[in-house]
């Protein structure tokens, strides 16, 4: 058995911050494939013995089961080492804007977009996409002056806030190069680490046309 287990699918974004740490620090793990969309996660059970939120990504390691990617990245850091940040309040300041705004509003939108049970509505896209845009021009313009969000080396921060920013424009009808040229080419810079792979290598399930 893997030294680390992780709970995952390959539409998520989340999970694939774990997976492709996991991978670039050459650790030991596994997938287990939660099936999403036939609802696992909202079930009693998967809920009692995986995570009372309900969400992927989960960790299990150790006799733990971890959940929370920014809480599992911190933890991966503290116990390997491995992209650890010299300044931990640093790194939380912005893994908290990561799951508050950056990520998560990125996410929805593009749940919705492409996965959702209908499109969104004029007045909700309007919302998620002015939200998007703020968050993204403030991370636009903190990485234009280096090269990775704590500075010249990557760490868990950037792990946890690439991960909605490989998933085509199909899927987020957002063109990265054109809109956010300095965030396209951190994914660049982190594309380049040893180990890199995309969310639908990484992760198991069946990729999924986008729906809207
Ligand atoms: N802040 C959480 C977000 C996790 C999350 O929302 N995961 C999604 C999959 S990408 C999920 O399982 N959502 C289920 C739901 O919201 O009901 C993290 O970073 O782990």
């Amino acid at each position: 058995m893997a030294r680390y287990t992780l709970h995952c699918f390959a539409q998520s974004g989340n999970a694939y911050k774990v997976a492709l740490y996991l991978e670039c620090s050459g650790l030991d793990w596994a997938p287990v494939h939660v099936d999403y969309f036939k609802g696992a996660t909202r079930s009693a059970d998967w809920r009692a013995e995986n995570n009372e939120m309900g969400e992927a990504p989960v960790l299990e390691t150790d006799g733990k089961r971890l959940t929370q990617s920014g809480a599992i990245l911190c933890y991966l850091a503290d116990t390997t080492g491995q992209f650890a940040p010299d300044d931990r309040t640093e790194a939380l300041r912005w893994i908290l804007f990561d799951n508050h705004k950056f990520t998560s509003y990125f996410a929805t939108w593009r749940f919705m977009k492409s996965f959702g049970p209908a499109p969104p509505e004029p007045a909700v896209e309007t919302f998620l996409r002015g939200r998007i845009d703020a968050a993204f021009g403030v991370v636009e313009k903190h990485i234009a002056a280096r090269d990775f969000m704590l500075g010249a080396k990557p760490t868990i921060v950037d792990f946890s806030m690439i991960g909605y920013l490989y998933f085509g424009p199909e899927e987020t009808g957002y063109d990265l190069p054109a809109q956010f040229p300095a965030i396209h080419a951190w994914t660049q810079r982190m594309q380049g680490l040893p180990g890199w792979k995309g969310p639908y290598d990484l992760m198991p399930g069946e990729r999924l046309a986008s729906k809207w």
